[in-house]
């Protein structure tokens, strides 16, 4: 049997229980999308630990969806994880019986799965457009909506599309018979929160500038928005940008590049995951974005994290 059939008796038989769609923690549009179109189909609650992400919540509100933040698991029989590379990203509940759908480069969840559905894909939303066409499962226009605003968002606008991207992307679109300005609309890049956009100058404003290897790589503290902040520094014109943010000892970073590098052959996600091993915490992401957990002190992070950085930059490019 094919897996996304497997995957369909899994869902049929586990939303007869009480079955949690569960996105990874400050969740995304993608992760959310995804949820959303697949709970549209079966039963169950979507669920993401401390919080969602900026356009996830314009997300929500334009769709009507509720999202339970911090969801005990223990009050699921079945959980479908999405977008989820790695069971920090998740706070490490304690799962039974779990299902995995990701697009990350790196899974640490991948063994224990009932059943794990890794594609490299551009976004976790382009696998469950597939698997709803391996189901013949006709897309509504909210469907299109939600996996659009998934697509969107995990490319960076599209910056970091493939050919396929496109093509899933127009098929997506002409499916659901939605307008791409309307996504565009809802989604917006501009950041509108001015507290968002005052910290994001404040990161620039305060960036530590190094050369390496003939790039620029910046670095900088934020209190929040670090995601958003270490784009920007990467828009402006850096080749690698380090945000770190420190809350009570427990230390993120976010990192971004430019595309260059990751055709060159730099996986920040694969640097980031056996790094955060290293250090005793957790990350990973995508070749071009990625983060990074772990206790310590947030400046001696972003130091190491730099190291290992110019490492790779010296020697494996
Ligand atoms: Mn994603």
């Amino acid at each position: 049997m094919h897996v996304y059939d497997i995957l369909k008796h899994w869902l049929e038989s586990a939303s007869r229980k009480r079955l949690l769609y569960l996105c990874h923690k400050n969740a995304d549009a993608d992760a959310i999308g995804s949820a959303f179109v697949l709970r549209n189909r079966f039963k169950g609650d979507i669920g993401a630990p401390e919080c969602i992400n900026r356009v996830g919540k314009t997300l929500c509100k334009n769709l009507e969806i509720d999202v339970i933040i911090d969801p005990d698991v223990r009050e699921y029989d079945h959980i479908l994880v999405v977008d989820t590379s790695n069971p920090a990203q998740l706070n490490n509940p304690p799962l039974k019986s779990y299902v995995v759908i990701d697009h990350h480069a790196t899974s640490e969840l991948r063994r224990g799965a009932e059943i794990f559905i890794n594609q490299r894909e551009t976004s976790t939303a382009e696998i469950i457009f597939k698997i709803l066409r391996g189901w013949r499962s006709p897309l509504t226009q909210k469907d299109a909506l939600a996996l659009v605003a998934g697509v969107i968002t995990d490319t960076g606008h599209l910056k970091h599309a493939t050919s396929r991207t496109f093509y899933n992307l127009g098929r997506m679109l002409s499916a659901g018979r939605i307008d791409y300005r309307k996504v565009l609309g809802i989604i917006s890049s501009t950041p509108d929160d001015p507290e968002m956009r005052s910290e994001i100058l404040r990161s620039a404003s305060q960036m530590h500038i190094h050369r390496i290897m003939g790039f620029t790589v910046v670095c900088s503290k934020l209190r929040e928005y670090t995601d958003a902040a270490a784009s920007a520094l990467v828009s402006l014109g850096a080749d690698l940008a380090i945000v770190g943010t420190d809350d009570d000892g427990v230390v993120r970073l976010s990192i971004r590049s430019r595309r260059e590098l990751t055709s060159n052959g730099l996986n920040l996600g694969e640097i980031m995951s056996s790094l955060g091993r290293e250090l005793g915490g957790s990350g990973g992401g995508h070749t071009a974005a990625a983060g990074l957990e772990a206790e310590g002190d947030v400046d001696e992070l972003i130091e190491i994290c730099l190291k290992t950085l110019a490492e790779h930059l010296t020697t494996k490019l």
